[in-house]
């Protein structure tokens, strides 16, 4: 087992499982009229041979009790005469039930388009991968969200910023002539999951991408991707009709820009008629965009949305900015530039927002654009790969984290506000709706550099298709499709990956506070880092400690952040009693003596925190270690080996963070807490050449 079949295993089920099985698995009747049904119907026979141990017959018809009947009423007659109610399943809608067809029970998956019905297949092989029962099937699900994308942040020359799983699976080398086997894996596992779209390049992209050349290798891929509902999208360069169309400028209002990226657009559909769009990160980190020209971003988004629209496509425009050049508070930001925009994009642009004000912290508030801009669709932006929550080797299931802002209330429109209804478009009443994840997959033989990151890809998808789901039911399906169905580890395992994110936090960034990770690497801790050449990369602004005490001041004595959010919350953002104790160093900066609400002081629960995290992972790893014979030696081996990593690098943070508060604060560690292992010295004299996922090698 070297998790290359990730969460699509298809192993042998347990004897007691597969007996309850017998008598609804007898014949498939499924056509494959079109690429999609063709997809459809062989996983299908791959799954359940895979499941069974044997070949599932195919059949023209039903003939006996037990059939599995797939299709749409425009695919299959006898679809078609059960008169199913397909019509308000939309385009990737399905319904798996049981029927009766010729006097035989059966089991029909049915959508109204093909889409749909390979949706179907996969949740029927997922019932069976998690031994749920098949009698009394009555399933309709539609998905809440339209564009469910990864975001692949590969270059062209292979590597993958902040990825932690070797490099980018895209050859772009060897296409379009050579489509390794592994893009049609990756389909499959994308569309198991319900993911319809992906933009194959980073956002810090090159112009190259857009050239006819690559965009030949673009088309391959699509014609892999399309069978399995797939889109893709790329992300451009703002200034790519200077650098590959010889144009003098790219400033959006010149004749010629604007005709450049119409012809860029029509070339594009010519050779790939559902390409999906562009992402853009324009005017950011140092990207080219409208601003070089004095325009908005509106006006940049729009000029492109009018070369796509004619064809179909979006526009996904990120929010991610904020500039050297502005004094303000990083966290405000975005908002600042984004918030007068609203109503001023065209109807097939989206603004991509990170789930929180910052950068993909372990913990943050979510980002105050959600609810504040309701005449624009916005689309979420999580990170999948865990560029700051340990790279490949930390256990971090991040399904709490997702749920945690999809559950936030923006009380944009009173209480019950969420953030997922921003997301599914019901508080404003969007139907172009969004959520993109930035992948951890690369050329790792498990894709995502550890068996466990392959759970957040899985619950990204899952959340992206419905954003109310829980992250402990995902989680559970996930560890049953991806290693057993016995009880024994399933429970213990779920346990641990939805203490996994919180202990994370205690570890690296508790009470609030976020960004005390390496310089520009962004691993291991160095909370004393001042060496980034911009002010707003250092930890040092974020945490603002002094002898007097810690933490960033957002209230309205402060920066006045609290001011982006609803009314209420604000109120209560904005006093440091209400402010919520997990954000408490994220809003205010507090004294080392101020009384937290279990009573003890602020530098007592800093330091109890910071061991609990570290504590937290030792008994992660006696978990694992009571688990050993449940599963495969391989996979088992290596997840213990990550762990006792993990181990070792709480370890670290706790200490250097501890050592280094501590040389600010002044203060002895409470009665009980061991000190940390070395000097703040020796964590400060630690340096890292060649990380993996850092671009500036
Ligand atoms: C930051 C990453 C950087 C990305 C940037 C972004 O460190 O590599 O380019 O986000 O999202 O967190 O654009």
């Amino acid at each position: 087992e070297d998790g290359y079949d990730l969460w699509l295993r298809y192993r042998l089920l347990a004897p007691e499982q597969a007996g309850l099985y017998r008598g609804h698995l007898s014949q498939l009747v499924a056509g494959s009229g079109t690429p999609t049904q063709a997809v459809t119907r062989g996983e299908l026979q791959r799954g359940l041979a895979g499941l069974l141990g044997h070949e599932m017959p195919l059949s023209d018809t039903v003939t006996r009790d037990g059939a599995i009947i797939v299709g749409t009423p425009k695919s299959s007659a006898l679809i078609e005469h059960l008169s199913l109610n397909t019509q308000d399943l939309g385009n990737e809608g399905y319904l798996i039930r049981n029927v009766v067809v010729n006097g035989h029970t059966a089991t029909v998956i049915a959508g109204r388009e093909d889409i749909g019905a390979m949706y179907g297949a996969f949740h029927f092989l997922r019932l069976l991968q998690t031994g749920q029962p098949l009698d009394h099937l009555d399933l309709r699900e539609s998905p809440h969200v339209k564009l469910r994308l990864l975001n692949h942040w590969d270059y062209l020359n292979g590597q993958v910023e902040r990825g932690y799983a070797g490099t980018s699976i895209w050859d772009w080398w060897k296409l379009p002539d050579w489509r390794a086997p592994r893009y049609t894996d990756y389909a499959r596992a994308n569309a198991s999951i319900g993911i319809n779209g992906t933009v194959l390049n980073n956002v810090n992209a090159g112009a190259t991408i857009l050239t006819p050349e690559y965009l030949q290798k673009v088309a391959a891929l699509a014609d892999v991707f399309r069978p399995y509902g797939i889109r893709v999208y790329l992300s451009i360069r703002f200034s790519a009709p200077v650098e590959i169309g010889g144009l003098k400028t790219a400033d959006l209002l010149d004749p010629q820009v604007q005709a450049w990226w119409r012809a860029k657009a029509d070339e594009i559909y010519k050779r790939i008629p559902d390409f999906g769009g562009f992402l853009v990160k324009a005017n950011s980190e140092g990207q080219p965009g409208p601003e070089d020209y004095h325009r908005t971003h509106a006006e940049g988004a729009n000029m492109l949305a009018d070369a796509l629209a004619p064809h179909g496509g979006v526009v996904m425009w990120r929010a991610f900015v904020y500039s050297q050049a502005n004094p303000d508070d990083r966290a405000k930001q975005a908002y600042t530039e984004f918030k007068p925009l609203d109503g001023r994009f065209r109807a097939n642009v989206l603004v991509q927002v990170k789930n929180g004000p910052v950068d993909f912290q372990p913990r943050e508030p979510f980002h105050p654009l959600f609810g504040a801009m309701p005449k624009t669709p916005l689309m979420m932006e999580f990170e999948i790969t865990k560029e700051y929550l340990g790279f490949a080797t930390h256990l971090v299931y991040l399904g709490p984290l997702y749920e945690e802002v999809l559950s936030a209330d923006t009380m944009a429109h009173g209480k019950g506000s969420t953030v997922a209804k921003v997301i599914d478009g019901s508080l404003d009443d969007h139907t172009l709706t969004g959520m993109a994840g930035v992948a951890n997959i690369g050329t790792d033989r498990n894709w995502c550099g550890s068996d466990f990151n392959q759970a957040n890809w899985y619950v990204f998808g899952r959340l992206a298709w419905n954003p109310s789901l829980s992250s402990r039911a995902i989680a559970e399906e996930w560890v049953r499709m991806t290693f057993t169905n016995n009880e024994a580890f399933v429970k213990p395992v779920v346990d641990m990956m939805m203490g996994s994110r919180e202990a994370a936090v205690d570890y690296m960034t508790p009470l609030g506070l976020l960004h005390l990770m390496g310089p520009g690497h962004h691993y291991g801790p160095a909370p004393w880092d001042a060496s980034e050449s911009r002010a707003d990369w250092r930890p040092v602004y974020y945490h603002r400690a002094d002898h007097q005490g810690i933490g960033f001041d957002r209230s309205r004595a402060g920066s006045d952040a609290v001011d982006q959010y609803a009314p209420l919350l604000a109120v209560q953002f904005n006093d440091v009693k209400q402010t919520p104790e997990q954000f408490l160093l994220y809003f205010h900066h507090v004294p080392w003596d101020y009384r937290m609400r279990s009573g003890n002081t602020l530098w007592y629960e800093l330091v109890a925190h910071y061991t609990r995290g570290a504590d937290d992972v030792k008994r992660m790893l006696e978990t694992w270690r009571h688990l050993d014979g449940y599963i495969d030696k391989e996979r088992y081996n290596q997840v213990a080996t990550f762990l006792a990593i993990q181990e070792k690098e709480a370890q670290w943070w706790r200490d250097a963070c501890i050592a280094y508060f501590q040389s600010i604060s002044g203060l002895p560690l409470p009665p009980g807490y061991v000190p940390p292992q070395h000097s703040l010295q020796y964590y400060q004299s630690l340096s890292f050449p060649y990380v993996p996922g850092f671009s500036s090698w």
